[in-house]
C-alpha cells in the first residue's frame, strides 16, 4: 500500500494511506543501514502486519521533491513563515535566516505576521512594509479574525505548505482554526517572559479533505512544526548571500566594484550602502545582511 507520512513518535511513522486510514509503521532496517531517516510529508511503501491494529512496516520512500532540514519535512510546496507582532517580540534576524534558508531550497515563501490584536503602535505596518519591499508576500492578521482565515486559506489552497516560526507565534492555534479535524495542543505563554514554550515537539501534516471549510474543491496540506529560535545559515558562499536580498538587485550596479560585498566598503563607492542611507533598503535587513555576511565569511577563512 501507498501513503503519506503525517507524524513521527517514539519510533514509529503514522502514514495516512491510501484506503484513507492511518497506519503506524515501523521503518525496517533498511533505512538506518543507508542513512535516510523518514520524514513527515514522505510518500511512502508499506506492507500492512495488522489489518486489525492498523500496522504496518514501511519499505520504501519515494523520490523527494525537496527537504528541509529545520523544520524536518519533505516535499514541501511553500513556506508559511510565522512571526508575531508582539508576544513574542519578533527577532527580524531570524526572520530573514528563515528566507535566506527557504531561497536557498527554492522553496517560495509567504510571511504571516500574527496577533494584529496587541499591535498598538503601528508596528504591523511597518513590518509590512519591509518585507513588501523586499518582494514578498505579506498576510498581517490575527487567528481569530475570520478576514485573516479567509487570506490564508487561499494562499494554502492546493499546496502543501509547512509552518515555520519561533515557538509560541501561533502555528498551532492557526492550524486548529484551519482545519476543523485538526487539535493540536496550543501554548500557554510564560507570562514573565512572554515566550513561547515549546508546545509543539512533534510536526504533524494535517490533511485537509474535501468536506473541510471553505477549500472543499482542493486538497491543502499543512505541517505543523516545533518552533526554534536560531538557525544557523550554511550552504550559501558569502559572495552570493546578496542573490537572498532581491531588494539590493537594483542598487548593485552602482557599486564602484564588481564583487562588492556592501559590508567592507566605504559608503561613497557602495550603491547598495547608498540606498540604506536614502531608505531605498530597510536598515534592519540590511544589517541582517551584514551579520549573515560576517558569519559566513567567518566560517570561509575557518574552513579554508
Ligand atoms: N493575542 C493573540 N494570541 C494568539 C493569537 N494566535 C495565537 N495566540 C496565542 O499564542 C499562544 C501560543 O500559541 P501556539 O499556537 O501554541 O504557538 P505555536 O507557534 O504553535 O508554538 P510552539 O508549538 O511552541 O512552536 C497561545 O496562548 C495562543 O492562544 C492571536 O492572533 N492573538
Ligand atoms: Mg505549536
Ligand atoms: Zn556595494
Amino acid at each position: 500500500m501507498t501513503g503519506k507520512i503525517i507524524k513521527g513518535i517514539g519510533g514509529f511513522y503514522y502514514i495516512h494511506a491510501t484506503d484513507n486510514r492511518i497506519y503506524a509503521c515501523r521503518a525496517v532496517g533498511i533505512f538506518r543501514k543507508l542513512g535516510i531517516k523518514p520524514l513527515v510529508g514522505d510518500d511512502v511503501d508499506f506492507e500492512v502486519t495488522d489489518e486489525k491494529d492498523l500496522e504496518g512496516s514501511l519499505t520504501a520512500i519515494h523520490e523527494r521533491r525537496n527537504i528541509l532540514i529545520r523544520p524536518a519535512v519533505a516535499n514541501i510546496d511553500q513556506a508559511m513563515i510565522i512571526f508575531a507582532v508582539r508576544e513574542p517580540d519578533p527577532n527580524l534576524n531570524l526572520l530573514d535566516r528563515f528566507l535566506v534558508y527557504m531561497g536557498m531550497q527554492h522553496i517560495p515563501v509567504v510571511i504571516y505576521f500574527n496577533k494584529a490584536d496587541l499591535d498598538q503602535s503601528g508596528l504591523m505596518a511597518r513590518y509590512r512594509g519591509i518585507y513588501e519591499a523586499a518582494g514578498y508576500e505579506v498576510i498581517c492578521g490575527s487567528t481569530d479574525d475570520p478576514e485573516t482565515l479567509q487570506k490564508i486559506r487561499t494562499a494554502l489552497k492546493g499546496r502543501t505548505t509547512v509552518l515555520a516560526g519561533p515557538s509560541g507565534v501561533g502555528k498551532s492555534s492557526l492550524t486548529n482554526r484551519l482545519f476543523e479535524g485538526a487539535h493540536m495542543e496550543v501554548g500557554k505563554l510564560s507570562q514573565k517572559i512572554k515566550r513561547g514554550k515549546q508546545t509543539t515537539r512533534h510536526t504533524e501534516l494535517i490533511a485537509l479533505k474535501p468536506g473541510d471549510g471553505d477549500l472543499a474543491d482542493d486538497e491543502a496540506y499543512v505541517l505543523d512544526t516545533p518552533g526554534f529560535t536560531s538557525l544557523y545559515v550554511t550552504g550559501v558562499a558569502s559572495q552570493d548571500l546578496e542573490g537572498y536580498f532581491e531588494e539590493f538587485t537594483p542598487w548593485i550596479p552602482y557599486c564602484r566594484y564588481v564583487g562588492c560585498s556592501h559590508v567592507n566598503e566605504g559608503k561613497s563607492i557602495c550603491g547598495v550602502r547608498q540606498a540604506v542611507g536614502r531608505g531605498d533598503i530597510s536598515v534592519e535587513r540590511y544589517e541582517n545582511y551584514c551579520q549573515i555576511y560576517g558569519e559566513l565569511k567567518e566560517r570561509e577563512s575557518t574552513y579554508r
